[in-house]
């Protein structure tokens, strides 16, 4: 009879090859070693680290997938979720900054960029010199992208960009911003386009009072009359699968990421309630405790199995966005639902800082609303299921 391990049930390790292995443990430690020791603090105080990016970028954490001739590591889709694992299961917010560098905006500078913008922006934000954002939430554009007011008009020279975007991770101190824009050349089709940090018009003001993801800064991107060349624009894509083409990778990352935050959520509950006596007993020792733990496991194991399936299915090429739904959607939910449950076993302690728990519940309200709400995800299935569209 085969033995049982509670820290790998269905076997993940044997799924992996040499070298997802070692990429991921080497991401385990630089989380372990760099980023687990601060989290506290930049959570409570709010501290911003743009420093934090040529420290992942030296550790080889960012654009993994793009190809090394670019600055990357060329690494399969299965390695770029076992990293966000690692990363995610410190803080959601370090996963966003590398996710967003990584899917947001070094894809679709390798996959919708010129050579010329290639050569010009990757190698740097590979290496974690220049920090991106990705603007194409809008103050009144959210769920329904294609509702965004940002305009971009064709001048002689180029292009003036106006408009506002809204909750952009990483934007206050970004040098790179990839923002989509409705062209009037282009027949009002949303293009993307790469702006510079200090062209003129352009401003990113940080967005205060979050009590979520607070490791990670978050800002507008305010756009008055800002020019730029042709050179500026994407040229490979035309219309919104220009950025859902980069949100399936992220939201893939973040099925993978979430359940980090949950596998921590659920050993840091098996070790409270193993250490803690109440009426005579561990609290592990009674079967309510014990049935938490065993949902908890049950779902981190399914969990990590569908993203890995869609993973290989990514690196084959043969993944559909709605595979991509499932798991962001049910990874993120399930992952909110067990931090909920931990911080819960946890009692009083549950809501102090040093136990880390409310933290990654508080983190995990913002996952499952970004890359497209729980819900938005809901009908994007139920679309593909009925062959109806629910949206409006
Ligand atoms: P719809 O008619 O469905 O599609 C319009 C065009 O887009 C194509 N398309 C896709 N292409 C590639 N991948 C996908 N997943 C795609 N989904 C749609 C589609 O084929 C079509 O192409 P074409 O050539 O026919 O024009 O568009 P819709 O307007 O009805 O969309 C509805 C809906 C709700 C599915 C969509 O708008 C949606 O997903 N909304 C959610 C918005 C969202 O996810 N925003 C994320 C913002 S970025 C962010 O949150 C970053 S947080 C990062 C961090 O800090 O980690
Ligand atoms: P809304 O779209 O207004 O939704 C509000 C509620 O209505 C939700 O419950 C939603 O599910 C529901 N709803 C909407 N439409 C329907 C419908 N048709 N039927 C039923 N229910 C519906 N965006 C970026 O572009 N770049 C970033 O880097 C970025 N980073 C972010 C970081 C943080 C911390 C946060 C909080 C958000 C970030 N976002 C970013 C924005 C994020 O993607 C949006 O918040 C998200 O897409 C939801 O949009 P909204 O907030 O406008 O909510």
């Amino acid at each position: 009879m085969a033995r049982f391990d509670w820290e790998d049930p269905l076997r993940l390790e044997d799924q992996l090859s040499e070298d997802e292995r070692m990429l991921r443990d080497g991401a385990r430690s630089f989380a372990e070693s760099v980023l687990a020791p601060k989290v506290i603090a930049a959570y409570r105080d709010e501290v911003a680290e743009p420093g934090l990016f040529k420290q992942m970028g030296e550790a080889g954490l960012l654009g993994l997938t793009i190809p090394e001739q670019y600055g990357g590591l060329g690494a399969g889709y299965v390695t770029y979720g076992l990293v966000a694992r690692e990363i995610e299961r410190v803080d959601s917010g370090y996963r966003s900054m590398m996710s967003v560098q990584s899917s947001l905006v070094m894809y679709p500078i390798y996959a919708y960029g010129s050579e010329e913008q290639r050569t010009k922006y990757l190698p740097g934000l590979a290496a974690g010199d220049l920090i991106g954002c990705f603007g194409l939430t809008e103050p009144d554009a959210g769920s329904d992208p294609a509702g965004m007011k940002t305009v971009a008009k064709k001048t002689d020279a180029g292009y003036v960009l106006n408009g506002a975007k809204m909750w952009i991770s990483n934007a206050p101190f970004a040098d790179v911003f990839v923002v989509w824009a409705k062209s009037e050349a282009h027949g009002g089709k949303i293009r993307g386009f790469v702006l510079e940090k200090g062209m003129d018009g352009l401003s990113a003001p940080k967005i205060g009072g979050k009590l979520s993801l607070r490791a990670s800064t978050t800002g507008e991107i305010v756009m008055k009359d800002v020019a730029v060349g042709e050179d500026a624009l994407l040229p490979g894509v035309e219309g919104l699968k220009g950025p859902f083409g980069c949100l399936n990778r992220a939201r893939y990352g973040i099925s993978w990421g979430v359940m980090g935050a949950a596998e921590f959520c659920m050993e840091a509950a098996r070790q409270y309630g193993l250490d803690r006596k109440q009426f005579g007993k561990p609290l592990a020792q009674t079967q309510l405790y014990q049935k938490k733990l065993a949902d908890m496991l049950t779902e981190i194991s399914l969990g990590l199995q569908a993203s890995l399936r869609v993973g290989r299915l990514m690196e084959e090429g043969r993944a559909a966005p709605e595979m991509i739904s499932i798991v962001k959607r049910n990874n993120c939910g399930k992952a909110l639902d067990m931090a909920r449950v931990s911080r819960d076993m946890h009692g009083g302690n549950g809501i102090q800082e040093d136990y880390q728990i409310m933290r990654h519940m508080m983190n995990l309200e913002t996952v499952n609303t970004y890359e497209g709400t729980h819900d938005v995800h809901a009908l994007i299935l139920g679309r593909a299921v009925t062959g109806l569209q629910a949206f409006f």
